[in-house]
Parts: C-alpha cells; sequence; structure tokens
C-alpha cells in the first residue's frame, strides 16, 4: 500500500539531444524516486501518444513543457494523498484522468514517468530492488536474466537510410553469464570496426545506438560482414554467437511494395528474401521482417520462419494489447518486443506480456534509440524474465547504464542467463 505525497516533473534531453520526460514521485512514508522515458525514431503507427509542444521555435517543436506541466498540474492534483495498493490502481487513475484511447490529452511520456516513477518509490519504500517491485507486478519472481541482443550494424532510420535494413545485432549465444556475453561483444564489435575501415575505407560512423554504419554496398554485405567479424574475432558463428536482425520493414513499405535495395518487392517476395537469410546466416530472431500494416502475410512469414528464428513484432504490435490478441489469434508471430513507451503504462505493458506468454510467445524487452541514462529497462528485463533484451551497441552512456545495471543485477542475485534450445 502506497500513499501518493506528490509527484512532479522536469523536461531532461535524451541521447539524441532531444527533449524527453523525467519524473519524482515522493510516498507519504518518505521514499522518493524518479524515472524518464525513452522516445523512438523508427515509431510504429499504433504507439500512444508522446505529447510535444510543437513550437518550431524550440527544439523543433519536440518540446516536452505541455507533458511536464501535465505532471506537476492535473496528474498531481488527481494522484495526492490517494492511496494505491497496487501499480495496477495507480495506472488505472492516470488511466482514467487521461480518457483517451492513445493517451493523447494528457501524453504516453507524462503519464509513463509517473507510472515508472511510482514503481520505483514503491521498491524503495518497500526495500526491495527495482526487479523484485517490478516481478510484483506480473505476480512472478525473478527467475533468469535475459539473453542479449546487442546492435552492431546499422541501416535505416537510425542511420540515415544507407540501407534499409535497421539493425544487425550480435546475439552472444553461448555465454553463460551477462559479463561473458558483454566480453564476446565487445570483441566481434572491434572486429568489425576494424574490417569495415579496411573494407570501406572509412572510419564507420555510429548511428543512433551505438551501432557502426559504414556505407554497406547492399544491405546484405550487413550480414556477410557481421559473420566475418564474428569470426574474425575467434567465434564459430550459430555456435558461439548468432545474429539477431531489425528488418524495421515498415519504414521502406509503401503501397503494397517493399523499396529493397533498388527494387519493390511484394510481400511473397520479401518472405522469401529474409527466409533465404536463415538458409546462410546464423539468424536466430527477425524483427518486423514485415510491415505493420501488412496483416495478411504475417502469418506465412511465420510459417516460412518455423522454429529457425523467431518471428518478432515490434511496430507490428506495438506493446498493444488488442494488437496482440489479433495476432495470436491470426497465428502472426511467436515473440512479442516489448516497449513500455509504445502503449504508456508499466500496467498495461503487463497485460502485453501475459497474453503474449499465454500463447507461449517469446519476449524481447527493449530500449528505444532515444534513451537517458536511466537504467530501470534492465530491472523490467530480469523481472519479467525477458527471454531476451535489445539496449543497442555496447557504446554510449545510456546503453551502458542498462548493460552496467545487468552486470550489477549478476552479482548481486547470481541467477543464470536463461538457457535456449
Ligand atoms: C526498434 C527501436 C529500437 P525506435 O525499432 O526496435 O531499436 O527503434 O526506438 O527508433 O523505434
Ligand atoms: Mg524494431
Amino acid at each position: 500500500m502506497a500513499v501518493v505525497e506528490r509527484v512532479w516533473s522536469r523536461e531532461i534531453l535524451d541521447s539524441r539531444g532531444r527533449p524527453t520526460v523525467w519524473a519524482s514521485c515522493e510516498l507519504r512514508g518518505g521514499a522518493i524516486a524518479a524515472a524518464s522515458v525513452p522516445s523512438g525514431a523508427s515509431t510504429g503507427r499504433a504507439e500512444a501518444i508522446e505529447l510535444r509542444d510543437g513550437d518550431s521555435k524550440r527544439y523543433g517543436g519536440l518540446g516536452c513543457r505541455q507533458a511536464v506541466a501535465n505532471v506537476n498540474g492535473p496528474i498531481c492534483d488527481a494522484l495526492q494523498g490517494n492511496t494505491f495498493e497496487t501499480q495496477q490502481q495507480l495506472d488505472a487513475a492516470l488511466l482514467a484522468l487521461d480518457g483517451t484511447p492513445n493517451k493523447s490529452r494528457l501524453g504516453a511520456n507524462a503519464i509513463l514517468a509517473v507510472s515508472l516513477a511510482f514503481a520505483r518509490a514503491s521498491a524503495v519504500e518497500n526495500r526491495v530492488p527495482l526487479y523484485r517491485q517490478f516481478a510484483t507486478i506480473i505476480g512472478d519472481e525473478p527467475r533468469t536474466l535475459p539473453r542479449m541482443t546487442i546492435n552492431l550494424f546499422s541501416g535505416g532510420k537510425h542511420a540515415g537510410g544507407q540501407v534499409c535494413i535497421q539493425d544487425v545485432l550480435v546475439v552472444p549465444a553461448a555465454a553463460k553469464t551477462i559479463d561473458e556475453g558483454l566480453a564476446a561483444t565487445y570483441a566481434v564489435y572491434q572486429a568489425a570496426a576494424k574490417l569495415t575501415q579496411q573494407k570501406y575505407g572509412a572510419r564507420a560512423l555510429k548511428a543512433d545506438e551505438g551501432g557502426l554504419a559504414p556505407p554497406f554496398p547492399s544491405t546484405e554485405s550487413m550480414l556477410v560482414d557481421a559473420v566475418a567479424a564474428m569470426r574474425q574475432a575467434g567465434f564459430e558463428p550459430g555456435r558461439d554467437v548468432a545474429i539477431a536482425v531489425d528488418v524495421a520493414s515498415s519504414h521502406f513499405f509503401e503501397s503494397g511494395r517493399y523499396t529493397f535495395d533498388g527494387q519493390a518487392l511484394d510481400s511473397h517476395a520479401m518472405i522469401g528474401l529474409v527466409s533465404g537469410w536463415l538458409e546462410k546466416y546464423p539468424i536466430v530472431s527477425l524483427e518486423d521482417a514485415l510491415s505493420e500494416d501488412d496483416w495478411s502475410n504475417w502469418p506465412a512469414l511465420k510459417t516460412s520462419l518455423g522454429t529457425k528464428a523467431l518471428t518478432l513484432g515490434d511496430d507490428f504490435l506495438c506493446t498493444n494489447p488488442a494488437r496482440i490478441r489479433r495476432a495470436i489469434d491470426a497465428g502472426a508471430a511467436n515473440a512479442l518486443l516489448l516497449k513500455v513507451n509504445h502503449i504508456g503504462t508499466l500496467s498495461e505493458a503487463a497485460e502485453a506480456l501475459r497474453l503474449a506468454r499465454s500463447a507461449g510467445w517469446r519476449v524481447t524487452v527493449s530500449a528505444r534509440s532515444g534513451e537517458t541514462e536511466d537504467d530501470w529497462l534492465a530491472d523490467l528485463a530480469v523481472g519479467w524474465n525477458a527471454d531476451q533484451i535489445k539496449v543497442g551497441s555496447i557504446t554510449q552512456s545510456e546503453r551502458l547504464a542498462k548493460y552496467n545495471r545487468l552486470l550489477a543485477i549478476e552479482a548481486e542475485t547470481g541467477l543464470p542467463v536463461i538457457a535456449w534450445p
């Protein structure tokens, strides 16, 4: 049980230098804690609405002063002095106050900042680590640490579109610990930096999440170079380390066609293309290989990938229980990319998780391309027993905050990294 003394908010900057929302929550017993919300670039159209000021003279319209004012004004007024037995009760109060289906009145950024700050203040009050507090929201216990998927190469919207697909990620598949997995990924990343410098003549620029973004001559060369870097680092691709891909195909899909390396592919050809990759490269997880609007073709995609790689939905599902339910009924995916700010409260994200689990799906807990130094995502992945975590590369402090927190949780709990078949 917690009585909210007050909540308050400030505008802070994210890893792209864009404004985002920070909020703090004080409980009657004296516990105080704060949290900040991330923000995407390759956003799904079904995401909850981030409230932005729209004043073109300030941060190109991206200011969050109105969202901050909503926390300091109506949200604080509605919560102050009230008792909440659970996170669900607190989140229900926020939803009722907003009253819109997509959080467009108060802003999902304002609402989520408060939802998270309350969870963290509750952890302080209950004298438990944040991952335990998160676990209570789903009525579970942390049992495993997630398998990491770590950004190696970037394209798409995170790297100026030099190639269509957004992320090629390293999966330290054989690593038994987070510590070992990070060390293996570092070796692959260094090998990839050297290899692409030699091949493409220039030091590879880094993209929004710290992935290397050299001028690849084709999209598939990202996969070829990833495998080569793994070998150069002394690993056996497919055994020691594997690959995850975020195709992020909604962002090159228009009028029923995927514009891929100068070709206009229909959905059938797109499924053939990515399924062909599974024959050649050790890909274990394939995200948004079809567009968020290509509903009728997702079941064929899932059938084609079979058990070789996860059919993982990001923009397609938007951590939205209604979309997940529809995808389960259609047999359209077998894995959920869970982003809490897709939906806007912890409780609704927990409902998305519950639904995905009820269908036997795997779950990847994911950061956004615009992140802050806040590390709550690592606690969420552990507290909710995520199968995978996706944070970005092993460079840049906003990413490392999460990896370093995973290291701390590993040291503190001794939990094993989840075992995959
Ligand atoms: C994604 C995310 C994170 P964004 O597409 O999975 O990589 O990107 O936050 O820009 O939506
Ligand atoms: Mg994605």
